[in-house]
């Protein structure tokens, strides 16, 4: 009942906020207006990482689903909010942002005491911003060339075969590379902010769960024998521990993606929409 109460105050709150209308003045709970927010999704894309982090910070938000199938995300309304066209988007009371650590970090630096990321005041701020920006320009760039590779190097298949290659030579060598930062500076993917809660993940263990659950899925008909869990025990436990949190349990809900979506996931059953 309150869950349905709070659903239909969000919903008029983007309303009233698109028509220009005022406001209700008393919010029906005790978050403020200004934590609401609106996520662009489609179901196991990079949206996830930013599903996942919205229910572990306990924050309100809606969902607006990009229709793949129908290419929705290359339309002009979609362009207006991300002109790359890519998924995810998350509205906010700040404007629409894209890039996946940019919502991130801008979710972590606006809610510190959720432990999403190194606040900037911490010590660990600058180890948390460069292995951020590596999973970010690095890893997942590197992952994109590897699912997408004719948007890279055009449609001839022996290139294409050439550059994916090429990739999950790079693709190991990052893993193990994030590997020893999780054996040398687990406070790195483990937020230690809450002392009742010692497995809150961050932000870096949260994107780097969803880009090792796409590895071991997709290109769905491409070699995926060079990627193994247990070459990386020490990411593999914080899959494991991801996947025992009540947010991980709602996140993949939503999207399909059962019970064990990091370390043995099956392709995304999603409710609405697809995956691509
Ligand atoms: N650098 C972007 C990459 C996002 C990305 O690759 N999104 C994929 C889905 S996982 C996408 O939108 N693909 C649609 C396309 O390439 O047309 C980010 O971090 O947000």
């Amino acid at each position: 009942m309150r869950c349905h109460r709070l659903r239909k105050l969000r919903v008029s709150y983007w309303k009233r906020r698109k028509r220009a209308l005022p406001m209700p003045v008393q919010p029906l709970y005790a978050k403020s207006m200004t934590d609401l927010y609106r996520l662009h999704y489609a179901p196991d894309n990079a949206s996830l990482v930013i599903r996942l982090a919205l229910e572990e910070m306990g924050l309100p938000y809606e969902t607006a689903l990009v229709d793949r199938r129908a290419g929705a995300q290359h339309g002009a309304a979609y362009r207006a909010l991300n002109p790359g066209g890519l998924i995810p988007v998350l509205e906010t009371p700040d404007g629409a942002i894209f890039e996946t650590a940019a919502i991130l970090l801008w979710l972590g630096d606006r809610h510190p005491d959720t432990g999403l990321v190194s606040t900037v005041t911490s010590p660990l701020r600058a180890a948390f911003l460069k292995w951020l920006f590596f999973a970010s320009n690095t890893l997942h760039a590197d992952l994109r060339m590897l699912f997408y590779p004719r948007k890279y190097i055009g449609d001839n298949l022996t290139q294409q075969g050439q550059l994916q290659a090429t990739l999950r030579d790079r693709l190991q060598t990052h893993l193990h590379s994030l590997e020893t930062a999780a054996a040398d500076q687990p406070e790195l993917f483990i937020a230690a902010a809450d002392s009742h809660d010692t497995n809150r993940p961050t932000a870096l263990t949260l994107y780097l769960a969803c880009m090792m659950r796409w590895m071991a899925l997709y290109p769905s008909n491409s070699d995926r024998s060079w990627f193994r869990l247990a070459d990386t025990p020490h990411l593999a436990r914080l899959l494991a521990q991801l996947e025992t949190r009540a947010s991980t349990s709602s996140a993949c809900q939503a999207e399909g993606l059962g019970t064990t979506p990091f370390t043995q996931p099956h392709l995304a059953y999603p409710p609405e929409g697809s995956a691509i």
